[in-house]
């Protein structure tokens, strides 16, 4: 372990996702070690910090996401929701105070990336826009970030991930080895929504994924040698519809997976794939909303 507080190059010695062992089970968490080893002077508050979602017709859900946000955070951080829907989501996002941003329905990852960037604090936290994510845990991913961590991702499958569909689990499992093999650090659970950032991670790189958005902005960085960690949370049912088909979604994020591990490890840029990203992977997708 060193000192380093800023990004370095190869390996991030302060990960805690590898934590000494590459395929002996999952790594004890430590977070003494993080503080001890890592050396900061920002101390950032909720008010310093964004939640972001991409909404797609997610009406059932969205007053349950804000009204948590409120409540844990005291009303102090901002909320984006960048907006898909046909609904009634995005009046109900602008009732609860949150910044709307439109665009047409084209995927996860357009949608995040369009607001992470319009985020404007120093810590960045996304999160699904479907209760299944734990407000609750906002504060820690918050101490982490102020112990030194550059970001912080929600670790589902530690606790079993069972309001997860088996197809879902089974999938983000083969997901974490195969990503884990690529960029040399064990990683368990490289598809999580939740995860707090500091935003110049998020300046700091291109991004290109689509349906793999969630899987680049943990692996590109790793390989870069942010300091990253793992946080186990609670994951719990969804409230409303998916928006997202498991199956054509899952190929698109293997796809990415390994894009970004070859891209990573080789350094080399697969242009003939990335001219343009992925497609949406909606379960049902409405031509007309597209252009
Ligand atoms: N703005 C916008 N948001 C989207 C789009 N596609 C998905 N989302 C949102 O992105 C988040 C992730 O989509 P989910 O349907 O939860 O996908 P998932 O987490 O893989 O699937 P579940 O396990 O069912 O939750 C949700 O908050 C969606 O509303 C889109 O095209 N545009
Ligand atoms: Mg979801």
């Amino acid at each position: 372990m060193n000192n380093h507080s800023g990004r370095q190059l190869g390996r991030p010695v302060e990960s805690q996702i590898h934590a000494g062992s590459l395929f002996f089970g999952r790594p004890k968490i430590e977070v003494s070690r993080s503080k001890t080893s890592i050396m900061t002077d920002a101390s950032y508050t909720f008010d310093d910090l964004t939640v972001v979602m991409g909404t797609y017709n997610e009406s059932d859900a969205i007053t349950s996401v804000l009204t948590d946000i409120d409540r844990v955070t005291d009303g102090r951080a901002d909320i984006i929701c960048v907006d898909s829907s046909t609904d009634s989501t995005p009046e109900i996002a602008r009732e609860h105070g949150a910044t709307v941003i439109e665009q047409p329905p084209r995927g996860y990852g357009y949608a995040v990336e369009t607001a992470l960037s319009a985020a404007e604090t120093p810590v960045v936290v996304t999160t699904d826009c479907d209760d299944t994510y734990p407000m609750d845990s906002l504060p820690r991913f918050l101490e982490l970030i102020n112990d030194g961590y550059d970001i912080v991702s929600g670790d589902r499958l530690y606790h079993g991930a069972t309001a997860m569909p088996v197809l879902n689990r089974i999938g983000n499992a083969v997901f974490a080895v195969v990503a884990s093999v690529l960029v040399g650090e064990r990683v368990h659970d490289t598809t999580t929504g939740m995860r707090a950032y500091r935003r110049h991670v998020i300046e700091d790189i291109d991004w290109t994924e689509n349906t793999g958005l969630s899987a680049e902005l943990l692996l590109r960085p790793i390989c870069r040698g942010y300091r990253t960690r793992e946080e186990p949370i609670l994951y719990t049912e969804r409230l409303g519809e998916t928006t997202l088909d498991p199956i054509d979604g899952g190929f698109a994020i293997a796809k990415s997976i390994l894009t970004i591990g070859i891209e990573e490890r080789f350094g080399i840029t697969l242009t003939w794939e990335y001219q343009q990203r992925d497609e949406a992977h909606h379960q049902v997708l409405d031509p007309a909303q597209l252009f």
